[in-house]
C-alpha cells in the first residue's frame, strides 16, 4: 500500500474489497447451511474423480521416471479446483486449460490414452473430438486467456448461451496477455470465467516475488469485473464460486475472476527440482491440507465413505489406468507425413520438397 506523503485532505472516491470463500474446513467439517446443494451421489462422484486424478497423476509420474513419457506438469494438489470447477459447468460450456489440467480434461471426456499419447510426443493425443468442448494443452503462459475471450465473444455475438472457463496460474497474471484478456472481456462483457490456480509458485518464483499485490483477485477488480478469492483445496467453495460466476456469465452479466488458493505440492514439472528453492517444511504443511483428504474426512463423518470402499475404488481405478496405458502403448506410430500435414492448409514449396525427399528415403529403405 502507498503511504500518505502529506497531510493534504483527499476524498475517497472508490473503495474495494476482496472477499474470500471457504466452506469445508481442514478437519472435514462445514456449516451445512452454506454448503452448496450437492446430493450424496454427486458428492461421491466428485470424490471418485479426484481420487482417479491422483492415481493417474502418480502413474504418469512413474512412467516419466521410466523414460516412457516426456516432461509434464503434475496435477497433484489441484484436484478440488479442477473437479469443483468441472461439476459447476454444463456440457455445452467450454474449457480452456493451460498445461496442468489433466484431471479436468479427463472429466470433459478426453480419454486417458490421449493424454498419455500426447506426453509420449504423439500429437494425435491432442486431436480432440467435437462435443468434448476442450481446447488442447497451451504451453505459452497466458496466451490461452486470449483464445478464451475470443471464443466467449463469438458466443455472445451468436447469441449462444455457452460459457467459457479459462484456467491460468499465478505466474500468468504477470503476463501482458492476462491483462489484455481481462480488459477486453470486461469491456465487451463476454461470457468467460477466469480461474487462476494460485499454487503460489511460477516454477521457482514464489508469489511474493511475482507481484506486489496482496491478492490476485484485486487485479480483476481494477478491470471492473466480479472477483473472488476462494480456498482452492475446498471443493465446496470452488464449486459454489464457479457455479455463481458461470451463471452470471450465462445471464449476460459479464466475466468474473476467481483466485483459487492452493499449493503446488510437486515440482513445477518433471524437469524441475523444487527442493533447490523452497523449504520442505512448507511443502509438508500444505500436504496436510490435501484437498482429497479433506473431502474424504467429510464423507467419512457423513458415513458415506470408509476404508473398504476406498480399497475397492483403488483397485477399480488402477485397472482403468493400466488399461489406458496399454492402449496408449499399443497405438501404432504416426505416419512420417504427419509432420508436414497440419501446419498449413497448403504446404509450402520447401515443405513439399522435404516431404518428397523423405518419401524417397523411405522408399529406398524398403
Ligand atoms: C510466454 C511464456 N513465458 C515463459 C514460459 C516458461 N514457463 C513455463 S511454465 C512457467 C511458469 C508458470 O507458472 P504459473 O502461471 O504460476 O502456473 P503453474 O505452472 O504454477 O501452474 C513459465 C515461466 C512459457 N511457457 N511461456
Amino acid at each position: 500500500m502507498r503511504e500518505e506523503c502529506d497531510a493534504m485532505p483527499k476524498k475517497v472516491i472508490q473503495k474495494f474489497e476482496v472477499k474470500f470463500l471457504e466452506i469445508l474446513g481442514e478437519n472435514g467439517t462445514c456449516d451445512e447451511n452454506i454448503k452448496p446443494q450437492i446430493s450424496s451421489k454427486v458428492l461421491l462422484e466428485m470424490y471418485k474423480w479426484m481420487f482417479l486424478g491422483r492415481v493417474f497423476d502418480n502413474k504418469m509420474f512413474s512412467l516419466q521416471r521410466q523414460g516412457k513419457l516426456g516432461t509434464f506438469a503434475q496435477t497433484k494438489g489441484h484436484e478440488a479446483v479442477q473437479i469443483g470447477a468441472a461439476f459447476a459447468l454444463k456440457k455445452e460450456d467450454w474449457l480452456v486449460p493451460y498445461f496442468r489440467e489433466q484431471l479436468i480434461t479427463l472429466i470433459r471426456d478426453v480419454p486417458m490414452e490421449n493424454i498419455l499419447m500426447y506426453y509420449t510426443g504423439d500429437e494425435r493425443g491432442q486431436q480432440y473430438q467435437k462435443g468434448w468442448n476442450v481446447l488442447p494443452v497451451c504451453i505459452p503462459v497466458a496466451t490461452q486467456l486470449l483464445h478464451a475471450v475470443g471464443m466467449a465473444w463469438a458466443f455472445k455475438l451468436k447469441k449462444k448461451k455457452n460459457v467459457v472457463l479459462a484456467f491460468c496460474g499465478d505466474g500468468a497474471t504477470s503476463e501482458g496477455d492476462f491483462h489484455e484478456a481481462l480488459n477486453f472481456a470486461s469491456v465487451f462483457k463476454v461470457p468467460v470465467v477466469f480461474l487462476c490456480q494460485n499454487n503460489q509458485y511460477a516454477i521457482s518464483v514464489p508469489l511474493k516475488k511475482q507481484t506486489a499485490s496482496e491478492t490476485l483477485a484485486q487485479k480483476a477488480i481494477a478491470y471492473g469485473m466480479s472477483s473472488l478469492k476462494i480456498d482452492g483445496n475446498d471443493i465446496f467453495a470452488v464449486y459454489k464460486g464457479v457455479k455463481e460466476a458461470v451463471e452470471l456469465a450465462r445471464k449476460g452479466k459479464g466475466p468474473s475472476f476467481l483466485e483459487c488458493l492452493t499449493y503446488r505440492v510437486t515440482d513445477h514439472t518433471t524437469s524441475d527440482d523444487a527442493s533447490r528453492y523452497r523449504p520442505i517444511k512448507e511443502v509438508k504443511i500444505w500436504e496436510a491440507r490435501d484437498p482429497i483428504l479433506r473431502l474424504r474426512k467429510y464423507l467419512e463423518k457423513k458415513k458415506l465413505w470408509n476404508k473398504k470402499k476406498e480399497g475397492i475404488l483403488y483397485q477399480d481405478v488402477q485397472k482403468k489406468v493400466n488399461t489406458a496405458v496399454k492402449k496408449a502403448e499399443n497405438v501404432s506410430a504416426p505416419s512420417f507425413e504427419d509432420m508436414f500435414r497440419y501446419t498449413y492448409k497448403e504446404m509450402t514449396a520447401e515443405l513439399k520438397e522435404e516431404l518428397d525427399y523423405l518419401k524417397k528415403v523411405k522408399n529406398d529403405e524398403k
